[in-house]
């Protein structure tokens, strides 16, 4: 970014006339505080905002096949796309198109397949009105095939806290974190993944409350944090103690561990008389506890002491500690979802927070760390393979067609579709799927058996250019950049993690004059394609106020959008669980048994069988990658490395820095990742972390949380040895 421009941008962030950061999505208090932004998500604009542009140009001069051969860093770095381009399989260039030209063709092409043969993924980074535009086209068209990011990210969230407390959100809120007593914080590392959550850690450390981590991994910022928003601390180089105690869990631990914790809260309720937990609350507010209760019972402390690598005695300090705080929140991230178990994780994360009551009063509440900037606000408008039938009615009665009534595909499903080669088309609202999900062996190949792919982006990467028969590429609007249309300008509207709807107008000149917002590209779409639509599409564009009138009309909660939107912080969207009330079959908020101990026992058993952890380093942004450096983790100038605990190493009979081969150890799988540079690393003994995408050829499509789809991301089994290819 030039540096004129740099700071006037960056001092627009998150400012009620300014836009939504698009990095994180942790919310700000109001949304007015003074000038808030963190180093990531600095580096989120200015990545947006820079001045290289790829232009028609280049991509004559560029073949396709060779731009295969650039790294994911190079190609993202070229800058920012100008002009809608289709790819021309002659010359295996990507040429300039018109916009409506393009629309007419991609609109033939889906009119002459059964709708069920398209899948439409969205990356969280859509606006709701994108989203929701893109969702009322698609089902309109004639499917729920809606693949997205939270398929791959916090799926088990949307799907086992609906189970647990009727809904899949967060319930804090940002001052609850003000009055909160305790903090448990698990599998997440939010220095560098939502450095803006630091503050508060930070303000509550100082505050004395409690922080337990459970990582795996010591991870630098939880331990100590020097708030880059406090002056004194940095002028003093000082910084505060953040984790009480850090938990070094096993990797696929958490759910043994808390367990464990729920087992001593029971032994010392038994003991004490029945005055650990809230049985008011229990009694009035929750079904299941007794199957629950005997389900912990059953488990045993030795097992719980295997699968954790936790003590029984520091699990009993958690659960005294817990006892004592009349406010309790647990904050998590994919430590807890990227697992096989994930979805059952979650429910346990639940569990323990209603043996107290820690629902529905200040400073109490379960907090999952969302991921893209507008992910939860994507699922709240209807991007789910999944719809409700009361939405699809909604739709109905609101458009007058008839949605599709059965579930489509989830990212993994939609995937194995285009391998097995029953989809014809992909559509992609931002992201990078072919990337992001596991296996390129397959999922890369599976791209070019498509008739059809198309997407939506500000910067061309690798999923782009894995060809189908016919593609097209079209640059969309950022963030930052001013959208304008026929009624003047356009604010979007986003969700944050804590439920937190609000405006975001971007001010910058956009980076080409080519450049359509997501709203309108999808509108131009749809419009081509659905000659008989009962949605006026290209007057929605004109006046986002007329999207927001749809979206109140057909969606609860929404009700008064556009005045609503128009106070400054925006407005909270309702959150039963707080009011405790429970939106479940049963009324209630359920208890659940988690069955065993162990998610995956029968696997990790085996000699010398590792627990694979894909991980973010502190400079990339999901398959974005920013520079090469991972400082908290003392990594410098490379990725290809693999974090090992001294004592796994000195069993594999390796060294620091030696170079690896890792091979994953699933039956009928054969899937290697070679010569890669083992680093001794304070990481629990047992499981070994490597970074996420270059990992991914290690992760089995199919090796999935079966309640969610979710991809075990943070729990493949294999095998590390000495490197045979020198
Ligand atoms: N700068 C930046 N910000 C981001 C992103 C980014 O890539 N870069 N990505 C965004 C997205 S989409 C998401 S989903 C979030 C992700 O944010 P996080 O949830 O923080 O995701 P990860 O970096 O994958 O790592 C999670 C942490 O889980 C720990 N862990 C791994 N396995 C286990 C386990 O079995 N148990 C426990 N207790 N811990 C475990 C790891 O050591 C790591 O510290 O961040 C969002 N924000
Ligand atoms: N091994 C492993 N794999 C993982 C994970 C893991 O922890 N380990 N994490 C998973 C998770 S949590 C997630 S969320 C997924 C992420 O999967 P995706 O969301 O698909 O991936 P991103 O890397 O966030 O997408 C980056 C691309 O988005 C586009 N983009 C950026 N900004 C905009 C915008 O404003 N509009 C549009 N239209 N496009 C834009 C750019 O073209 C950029 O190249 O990856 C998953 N994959
Ligand atoms: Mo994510």
């Amino acid at each position: 970014m030039d540096s004129i421009k740099a700071p006037i941008t960056l001092l627009r962030t998150n400012q009620p006339d300014g836009f939504d950061c698009p990095g994180c999505a942790w919310p700000d208090k109001e949304h007015r505080s003074t000038f808030q932004f963190c180093e990531n998500g600095a580096k989120a604009v200015t990545w947006e905002a820079t001045n290289k542009r790829v232009t028609p140009e280049f991509f004559a001069n560029n073949t396709v096949s060779s731009l295969l051969k650039m790294s994911d860093y190079e190609l993202e770095d070229m800058g920012r796309l100008t002009h809608p381009l289709v790819y021309d399989r002659a010359t295996d260039t990507f040429r300039a198109v018109e916009w409506d030209a393009a629309f007419a063709r991609i609109g033939e092409i889906l009119r002459g397949l059964s709708p069920d043969q398209a899948e439409f993924y969205t990356s969280g980074r859509a606006s709701n009105e994108a989203a929701y535009l893109y969702q009322l086209f698609v089902r309109e068209y004639g499917t729920n095939n809606f693949p997205d990011c939270s398929n791959m990210c916090h799926e088990p969230t949307s799907v086992g806290l609906p189970q647990s407390i009727g809904i899949g959100k967060g319930t804090v809120s940002l001052d609850d974190f003000d009055s909160c007593e305790l903090i448990i914080a698990i599998g997440h590392n939010p220095g560098t993944n939502h450095p803006r959550m630091m503050g508060t850690l930070h303000e509550a450390a100082r505050r004395g409350v409690q922080i337990f981590v459970f990582n795996p991994l010591r991870e630098r910022a939880l331990e100590r944090f020097a708030d880059p928003q406090s002056w004194l601390e940095m002028a003093t180089f000082g910084s505060t103690k953040i984790a009480s105690t850090y938990y070094q869990v096993d990797g696929g631990g958490d759910a043994a561990a808390l367990l464990g914790i729920m087992k001593a809260l029971l032994a010392m309720d038994a003991e004490q008389g029945g005055n650990v937990l809230d049985h008011q609350f229990i009694k009035t507010h929750t079904e299941g506890f007794d199957a629950f209760a005997a389900g912990v019972q059953a488990t045993t402390w030795p097992d719980i002491e295997k699968a954790s690598g936790l003590r029984q005695a520091d699990l009993e300090q958690v659960a005294i500690a817990y006892a004592k705080s009349n406010a309790t929140i647990i904050s998590y991230g994919m430590g807890i979802t990227q697992h096989n178990k994930g979805t059952a994780n979650v429910r346990l994360i639940a569990d323990l927070l209603l043996l107290r009551g820690n629902f529905g009063k200040p400073g109490a509440g379960i907090c999952p760390l969302r991921g893209h900037s507008n992910v939860q606000g994507n699922r709240t408008v209807g991007i789910t393979e999944k719809p409700s039938d009361s939405f699809l009615k909604q739709l109905e009665d609101v458009f007058g067609f008839k949605p599709p009534q059965n579930h489509g595909h989830d990212a993994v499903q939609a995937m194995q579709a285009m391998i097995d080669g029953t989809a014809k088309a992909l559509f992609c609202l931002g992201g990078n799927f072919a990337v992001a999900l596991p296996d390129p062996e397959q999922s890369f190949p599976a791209m070019a058996k498509l008739d059809l792919s198309v997407h939506i982006g500000t910067k061309l990467n690798r999923t782009h250019l894995l060809v189908a028969k016919e593609t097209y590429v079209f640059p969309c609007l950022g963030r930052t950049e001013l959208d304008i249309q026929a009624s003047g300008q356009q604010s979007i509207t986003v969700e944050d993690s804590m439920s937190m709807v609000h405006a975001s107008a971007g001010k910058m000149t956009p980076a080409s004059e080519q450049l359509r917002s997501e709203p309108a590209i999808v509108a131009g779409i749809a419009n081509a394609t659905l000659p008989n639509s009962k949605v006026s599409w290209l007057e929605l564009i004109a006046d986002y106020d007329k999207i927001r009138d749809l979206i109140d009309k057909t969606i609860p909660g929404f009700e008064a959008f556009n005045e609503r939107i128009r106070t400054p912080g925006g407005f909270r969207l309702p959150l039963p669980p707080t009011e405790r009330k429970w939106i479940t079959p049963t009324g209630k908020a359920m208890f659940s048994v988690y069955g065993g101990v162990k998610e995956d026992a029968d696997v990790f058993g085996a000699e010398n069988v590792l627990r694979l952890i894909t991980l973010r380093s502190h400079d990339q942004y999901n398959t974005t990658i920013y520079a090469l450096d991972d400082r908290y983790r003392g990594v410098f100038g490379r990725r290809d490395v693999l974090f090992m605990n001294e004592d796994d190493l000195a069993a594999c009979g390796l060294e620091h820095g030696d170079l690896v081969d890792i091979e994953t150890m699933l039956p009928g799988k054969q899937l290697r990742l070679e010569k890669i540079t083992a680093i001794a690393y304070n990481i629990a003994k047992g499981s070994v972390g490597a970074y996420y995408p270059e990992a991914n050829v290690l992760i089995p499509l199919d090796y999935i949380d079966k309640e969610s789809g979710t991809p075990s991301y943070k729990s493949v089994p294999v095998r590390v040895e000495r490197s045979k290819s020198r």
